[in-house]
């Protein structure tokens, strides 16, 4: 049976962990996988967080089965969180939640879903993009193309050349799109960029498919829903996958939601049904704590603050790091200006290393980045800043 079984490849960011696990060194720094640290290293436990978790336990809650979609107060939290809390398709009933196991579920959830509705459709993702996104539509059967998104030659978007992308794919294609703190580019659309993305979107009958994995990290929660938002109001139907991995800290637990945007009430009953279907083929419901933690966060005035004020911490923390970095690389004379750094968005800055560079970071100076050149700013703290700039700085 399993002799003919080839070995798969590793996961290029996942894979980077069972190295960086392995190596003896104690000056090791993972800059590899999309995790937030602290400053002292350590992925936080956040506070509103242990606060939900202990009244949680107190209330020695029955662990019965949760309805297909979910937990209902956790799915209208979510609504809130991305359309805003007076959003009108949120009163019109034209929005469909679900619950799901982490952004990258609510990807597959919503690509199983897309299968069914548009069976010869193209999708097309950014160039570059997180990896798990071609895989994941492509094991839902769909083709994957990249637009023109990133432009080496000025740290930002090839407006131009995505715009013509999004306009030479067939009628219909499903576009995902990156709502904010791009992976792995840290290069954001401006409010201006994303108004004639939409309006391509809308000439073209494609499918917008944003994905939303690091709201909170870039400018703040408002701000950066702010592509979302825009979405809404434009009348078109689209697709939202969101997730609560980063922004809550909670990696392991699984926490995200997709939202699909429908024309009525009625129609978003229809759409709820088939995405109820798609989920019991696949895991039939979803689990309860991640879920319930979140919405009791979400609906306490208190504990919403603090979750405010520690996310809040959480992104000014990476933009000080930023900060820092730059100034190390320009210290130390670094052959190469980084600013650019700066301006880069949420946990990820590709920092044009090469892959040369990046091998040579991480067998000389045991730093480790992705291949492409991503590193992860939120794994920076003053106490590795000045090993991973000098270290940097020698591999130029
Ligand atoms: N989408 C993007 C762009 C991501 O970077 C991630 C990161 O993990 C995800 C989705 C998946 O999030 P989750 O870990 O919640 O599945
Ligand atoms: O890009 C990252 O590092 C995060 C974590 O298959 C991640 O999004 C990486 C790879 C993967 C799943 C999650």
């Amino acid at each position: 049976l399993f002799s003919a079984v080839e070995m798969a490849p590793r996961d290029p960011i996942l894979g980077l962990n069972e190295a960086f696990n392995a190596d003896t060194r104690p000056t090791k720094v993972n800059l590899g996988v999309g995790v937030y640290y602290n400053e002292e290293g350590r992925i936080p436990l956040l506070r509103a967080v242990a606060e939900a978790e202990k009244a949680r336990l107190a209330a020695h809650a029955p662990r019965g089965y949760l309805p297909i979609e979910g937990i209902s107060a956790y799915d209208q939290a979510v609504q809130k969180l991305l359309f805003g809390a007076d959003a009108a398709l949120i009163a019109e009933g034209r929005v469909v939640t679900t619950q799901a196991l982490g952004g990258t579920g609510a990807l597959k959830i919503g690509a199983d879903f897309l299968k069914r509705l548009l069976p010869d459709a193209v999708v097309a993702i950014s160039d570059p993009s997180w990896e798990n996104h071609r895989a994941l539509f492509e094991s839902a059967g769909f083709p994957v193309q990249n637009y023109r998104y990133y432009d080496p030659f000025s740290n930002g978007v090839n407006r131009g050349g995505m715009l013509e992308d999004l306009r030479s794919l067939p009628s219909r294609s499903i576009v995902v799109l990156h709502a904010c703190c791009h992976n792995p580019t840290g290069v954001d659309l401006k409010l201006e960029d994303w108004k004639a993305v939409l309006e391509v979107l809308r000439e073209r009958e494609h499918v917008p498919f944003l994905d939303i994995a690091y709201q909170g990290f870039g400018d703040g929660i408002e701000q950066d829903a702010e592509a979302v938002r825009l979405f809404a109001e434009s009348g078109l139907q689209f697709f939202v996958s969101s997730s609560f991995s980063k922004s809550f800290s909670l990696y392991g637990e699984r926490v995200g939601a997709l939202s699909i945007v429908t024309n009525s009430q009625e129609e978003a009953s229809r759409v709820l049904s088939q995405v109820k279907r798609v989920i019991r083929t696949n895991y039939s419901n979803p689990p309860t704590h991640g879920a319930t933690v979140v919405a009791a966060v979400l609906n306490s005035p208190e504990l919403r603050a603090l979750w405010e004020e520690e996310l809040g911490e959480m992104r000014d923390r990476i933009r000080s790091m930023r900060l820092a970095m730059v100034e190390q690389l320009a210290a130390l004379g670094a052959k190469r200006d980084f600013g650019f750094v700066a301006e880069q968005r949420g946990m990820f800055s590709y920092s044009g290393l090469t892959v040369e560079q990046v091998e040579r970071l991480k067998t000389e100076f045991g730093i480790y980045a992705v291949g492409t050149g991503r590193i992860c700013v939120a794994a920076l703290n003053s106490r590795n800043l000045s090993a991973v700039t000098s270290a940097i700085a020698r591999v130029l």
